[in-house]
């Protein structure tokens, strides 16, 4: 089976087109779990109508009061625990209409080959992010560059992109959503580390993303938010130095 999860916090607006890319490029075999995160306009009730008119499986799970992203996906996770097979895939998105679906068929192939994780990267050779404003293209940029640097055993070009598919055996070896603390943004890096330091292969494929598609506003807090990854880098790096940053 073929999973999106979906944390959204306050996108009622991008409900309809997110559901309707998904159901257009895939067609039928997959459910969408959203995790709606205390969101105070109407995601889930356009979650359900949406749905319902689409013919799509949709599990919706609602937190009473806004938790932060890590919080929403660990709920995620938790979810296919306990009612998804090894085998099963489970595909990332933000619910903002900017990670285009077309780009899952490339990711699958990739876990079928054998890794555990893929995650749609916007620093590789294809793929692209227009539409963001300099500075903050320039601090993802930088930022995964030097993480590239650090890790570059790892083979990883963009450790923050939200957008990633995994082996739903892979998350419950690594430990996910077990040993998730990050209630923020910061998860996604957090998710990484742990699917690396348990020795999962993370591929990775061209993610062509515009970011002026956006109909919400951006809920990312820079300060904050760097704050959160030296607590993350902090937590998980003697983990990640064993196996990353020893001589081979
Ligand atoms: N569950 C949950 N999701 C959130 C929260 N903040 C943002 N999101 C979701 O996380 C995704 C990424 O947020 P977004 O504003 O698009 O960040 P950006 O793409 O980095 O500008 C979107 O799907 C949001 O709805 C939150 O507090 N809780
Ligand atoms: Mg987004």
């Amino acid at each position: 089976m073929l999973y999106f999860l979906l944390a959204a916090y306050n996108e009622a607006e991008s409900i309809e087109p997110v559901f309707a890319s998904i159901k257009r490029e895939i067609g039928n075999g997959f459910a969408i779990l959203l995790v709606d995160d205390g969101s105070t306009d109407l995601t889930s009730e356009n979650a359900r109508t949406v749905s319902g008119n689409l013919n799509v499986s949709l599990e919706l799970i609602r937190h009473p009061r806004n938790l932060g992203l890590g919080a929403a996906l660990r709920t995620g996770f938790e979810w296919i625990g306990a009612n998804a097979s090894p085998d099963d895939i489970v595909v990332t998105m933000d619910c903002d209409d900017t990670h285009p679906p077309e780009t899952v068929r490339c990711m699958i192939e990739k876990l079928e080959s054998g890794c555990g994780a893929v995650i749609a990267s916007r620093f590789v050779k294809g793929g692209f992010c227009r539409g963001v404003s300099f500075a903050r293209s320039f601090i993802s940029r930088a930022g995964s560059f030097f993480m590239s640097a650090v890790f570059h055993r790892s083979a990883v070009s963009d450790w923050t992109s939200g957008f990633r598919a995994y082996n739903a055996g892979a998350l419950k070896k690594a430990g996910i959503p077990g040993l998730m603390r990050a209630r923020g943004f910061s998860s996604q890096l957090e998710i990484l580390f742990l699917l690396l330091s348990g020795g999962a292969v993370i591929g990775e494929c061209p993610l062509r993303m515009d970011y002026s598609l956006k109909k919400s506003s951006s809920k990312m807090r820079l300060i904050p938010l760097l704050f959160e990854y030296s607590w993350v880098f902090a937590r998980v790096l003697p983990l990640m130095a064993e196996k990353f940053l020893t001589s081979p």
